[in-house]
């Protein structure tokens, strides 16, 4: 029957004599011409179809306070705040790979353990100091400017067993997981993980104290954690001296930067936000920007998809 649809066309395409009559065969073969299409497959220069964004911590604390009193973790899996790009046609990243939520667990509240394929990083912003999460069974304290990894695959599950709710931003590769396909998500079979002691030092966490003391030792204005810290992501904590200006950064990787500490105010692609702790903002591939911090120094967590770009060799970043 197939080969009897194909010899058919076949058949019709001999007798074709021009292309608006060749058009509708090729539809019928679920083929197109590539010299017809309204829309170009290339072109000379990222389109740049993300657009600059910021959100408020103060405005989502406020939003995870009142969520804290209608969803529980029984039924919510994560208590977060998804930041999806506001480019018209985009339902869920916030640059093009990476996602970015803030996320809460209120006092003695645990968030169940779990593991999936989408690499994942926390930045602490507010909690107390019994809040933990739990990595491959490895106990892990939060504390404010902490940032914790949960590469691909481990097991994590969050636990507050302090009296005051935790804060904090996620970071995860899940729009980049979902575009390439190779999406897993799995539960314990017998409930919990039992938690092995309290880490104080693992290869998943970079205490505030020890990027601090590496910053001031440093000859730059920044370092890294990890290198990088996950495969498809680097992070990178920038120090902003009060009034200096950083030059003008424009790459084809995207880059999301959560405030560590202090504020400011970044231009992107010639939009200024105003920022201060615990604000995310995004700088999507090839916008152009740089950062002030205003009044006091400040420490921007730079959470970037270069290690993709670098790897598949579309990394360009002029001077
Ligand atoms: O904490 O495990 O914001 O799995 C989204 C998915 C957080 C988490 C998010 C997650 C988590
Ligand atoms: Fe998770």
């Amino acid at each position: 029957m197939l080969d009897d649809v194909k010899a058919d066309s076949t058949r019709t395409l001999s007798g074709i004599s021009s292309l608006e009559a060749l058009y509708p065969v090729l539809k019928r073969e679920g083929m197109g011409p590539g010299w017809n299409k309204p829309e170009p497959s290339l072109w000379p220069s990222p389109r740049k179809t993300l657009v600059p964004a910021h959100w408020s911590y103060r405005t989502a604390k406020a939003a995870l306070d009142v969520a804290g009193r209608l969803i529980g973790t029984d039924l919510a899996e994560r208590r977060n705040l998804i930041l999806t790009n506001p480019a018209e046609g985009n339902a869920y990243g916030t640059s093009r790979a990476l996602v970015a939520a803030y996320q809460m667990v209120k006092a003695h509240e645990t968030a169940r353990s779990h593991r999936h394929s989408p690499n994942a990083l926390r930045l602490i912003v507010d909690a107390g100091p019994d809040t933990f999460t739990i990595v491959q069974g490895e106990k892990i304290r939060m504390l404010p400017g902490d940032v914790v990894l949960t590469p691909n695959w481990c097991w994590h599950g969050h636990a507050n067993e302090g009296d005051v709710s935790a804060y904090w931003i996620d970071v995860l590769d899940a729009p980049l997981v979902q575009l390439l396909e190779p999406m897993f998500l799995e539960y314990p079979k017998d409930g919990v993980e039992n938690p092995r002691g309290d880490a104080h030092r693992s290869p998943v966490v970079f205490p505030l104290a020890e990027t601090m003391a590496r910053l001031d030792a440093a000859d730059g204005p920044e370092v890294e954690l990890g290198a990088p810290a996950l495969d498809t992501i680097a992070l990178h904590v920038r120090r902003l001296e009060p009034g200096e200006a950083t030059p003008a950064l424009r790459t084809t990787a995207s880059n999301i930067y959560a405030v560590i500490d202090g504020e400011g105010q970044s231009i992107i692609d010639g939009q200024v936000f105003a920022w201060t702790r615990g604000d995310v903002f995004v700088a999507p591939s090839w916008r152009e920007h740089s950062h002030r911090a205003q009044g006091g120094r400040a420490h921007l967590l730079r959470v970037t998809d270069e290690p993709v770009m670098h790897k598949l060799g579309w990394l360009r970043t002029p001077g």
